[in-house]
């Protein structure tokens, strides 16, 4: 169906296709659909005590920040007014989407309500839009959360009411046809339903919202990204981030608090898809209401799960200064597609709590990092090699430039500890194998070193040397010791040729 086919003008033709229509949308049989944007039932006869209420306006917000809290200990009639707007922003830098949002930025404007009020909810979908959109809050009890009383053309506004029964904090979304497109875009936010007794005072609050991005272009990919249903459905966005964008809680927009104060979050996740695994680096959450039921809640929790279409509340104390990362620790989420964000703490350390870095010392491990570096180049060199065997037989040069490069992961995680890195030895000690005479001048003896070991008095560049350099037969095979002897004959000045695997199985083969 067309967008204008909407147009209110000519509301007998519109009557029955709009039936149809959207039980088709919401997929549900056309009998199940109670009311429609067709037979809207008029204005709720509310009884008199209810009309004695005192009415006010709901304050919105837009993340991450939270409506004030409420003061009042009595029911009101509270009106909500949401736009709907279809706007082009900032995915990631040089990324731009079209998202749909409610209130004009991902996740939707907060929404904070007492438990027992009378909620009268209008819908405005902006004019500029080109759909038809509703909202599903799950904060109501009723059929589809207000969504079929909701369903509202570019250009209209839609009105319904609604009494606060439960007290929690409630994710709202789209319900519109294909629903999980009308979320994948932006449609979510946030419903609080303060219990009657309001909850506990702190000193910040703040909202955040994790959702996934499907968009047609890798992470990254510069330029407008349209939506990718392909991608959707098998549940792999290249986006998933906080707050409807790539750095949105980050740098100067991360949210911060003073040393000492309290801090809650309501956390929610839109999704559509993906479940969080809701983390603070370097905080544990004091207090954790799981699931947002704002009754029992959790204690000394490090990670909370939240479910696509819930959420959580999460409070904690911050005891010590210093830049505390949100993520999802489902960690390539938070470290390749988006959902990282910022706390930052400002005030006096505290060196009992957290001391620093009190020391900072050289530790090598098995390996000296210079290995993997090499590793690394080796899977970059192997790549290189088919390439080139594929147009040119001349490989030689590159096969000596990978035996080097496999020696060096060799000599990192073995020669290295008595020979040094840089090849230099350790006078007195341990013989240098850059430039050393004794070395290069027989390459069978060099085998037959490091097969065999080497025991009693040599001399090295003129310095005599008596001690003992272990046998490496049992430890290295043939291809080890030929790469390792390649590499030392290759670097820190030396020049040699390659050995070959053959050349040590014949000195191995040797004397036995
Ligand atoms: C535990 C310490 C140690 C390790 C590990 C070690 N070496 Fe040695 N290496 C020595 C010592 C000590 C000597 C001198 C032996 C002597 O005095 O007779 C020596 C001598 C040598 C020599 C001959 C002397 C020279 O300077 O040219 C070569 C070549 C050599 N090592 C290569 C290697 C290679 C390659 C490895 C790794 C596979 C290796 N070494 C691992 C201690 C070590
Ligand atoms: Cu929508």
């Amino acid at each position: 169906m067309q967008p204008n086919s909407f147009s209110m003008k000519n509301p007998t033709r519109y009557l029955l296709p709009a039936a149809l229509c959207l039980a088709a949308m919401l997929a549900l049989p056309v009998h199940a659909t109670a009311e429609g944007p067709a037979d809207a039932k008029g204005p709720v006869i509310l009884p008199t005590e209810v009309l004695a209420l005192p009415v006010e306006q709901a304050i919105l917000t837009a993340p991450p920040h939270v409506p004030p809290a409420i003061k009042r200990t009595y029911s009101a009639r509270v009106v909500v007014n949401l736009e709907v707007r279809e706007v082009v922003a900032k995915l990631a830098d040089g990324v731009e989407y079209t998202f749909w949002t409610y209130g004009g930025q991902v996740p939707g404007s907060f929404i904070r309500i007492r438990e027992g009020d009378i909620v009268e909810f209008h819908l405005n979908n902006h004019p500029s839009s080109k759909l038809p959109h509703n909202i599903d809050l799950h904060a109501v009890t009723g059929p589809g959360g207000g969504a079929a009383s909701t369903f509202t053309a570019p250009g209209h506004s839609s009105q319904f009411t609604f009494q606060a029964l439960n007290p929690g904090l409630y994710v709202y979304h789209c319900a519109t046809a294909p629903v999980p497109m009308h979320i994948g875009n932006g449609m979510y936010g946030l419903i609080l339903v303060e219990p009657k007794g309001g909850l506990p005072p702190v000193d910040k609050e703040y909202y955040v919202m994790q959702g996934e991005f499907y968009t047609s272009g890798r992470y990254g990919e510069e330029g407008l990204q349209s939506f990718d249903m392909g991608k959707a459905i098998d549940e792999r966005p290249p986006y998933v981030v906080f707050n409807g964008a790539v750095g949105s809680l980050v740098g100067d927009k991360a949210i911060t608090a003073n040393v000492g104060e309290h801090v809650r979050i309501y956390f929610g996740v839109g999704g559509p898809n993906l479940t969080s695994s809701f983390h603070i680096i370097g905080e544990i959450f004091d207090k954790v209401y799981p699931e947002a039921g704002l009754s029992l809640p959790n204690a000394n929790v490090q990670t909370t799960l939240v479910p696509s279409g819930g959420a959580a509340v999460v409070e904690f104390k911050v005891d010590v200064p210093g830049t505390f990362i949100l993520v999802d620790h489902s960690l390539t989420r938070a470290f390749n597609k988006g959902a990282l964000g910022m706390l930052k703490v400002s005030g006096p350390e505290n060196r009992v709590i957290y001391s620093g870095k009190e020391i900072d010392a050289v530790y090598l491990g098995a390996q000296a990092e210079e290995g993997s570096d090499s590793a690394k180049r080796e899977a970059e060199l192997k790549a290189k090699i088919l390439a080139e065997i594929r147009s040119n037989p001349a490989i030689t040069s590159l096969t000596k430039e990978m035996q080097v490069e496999k020696g060096k992961q060799v000599y990192m995680g073995l020669c290295f500890a008595c020979h040094q890195p840089d090849g230099k030895g350790l006078p007195g000690a341990f013989p240098p194998l850059a430039g050393s005479d004794y070395l290069l001048a027989d390459r069978e003896r060099a085998i037959r070193t490091v097969l065999k070991g080497q025991t009693g008095p040599i001399t090295v560049n003129g310095v005599i040397i008596n001690s003992a350099m272990p046998p490496q037969e049992a430890v290295l095979t043939d291809q080890q010791i030929a790469d390792v002897l390649t590499y030392v004959y290759n670097s820190w000045g030396n020049k040699g040729d390659a050995f070959t695997r053959d050349d040590v199985k014949s000195i191995r083969n040797q004397n036995h």
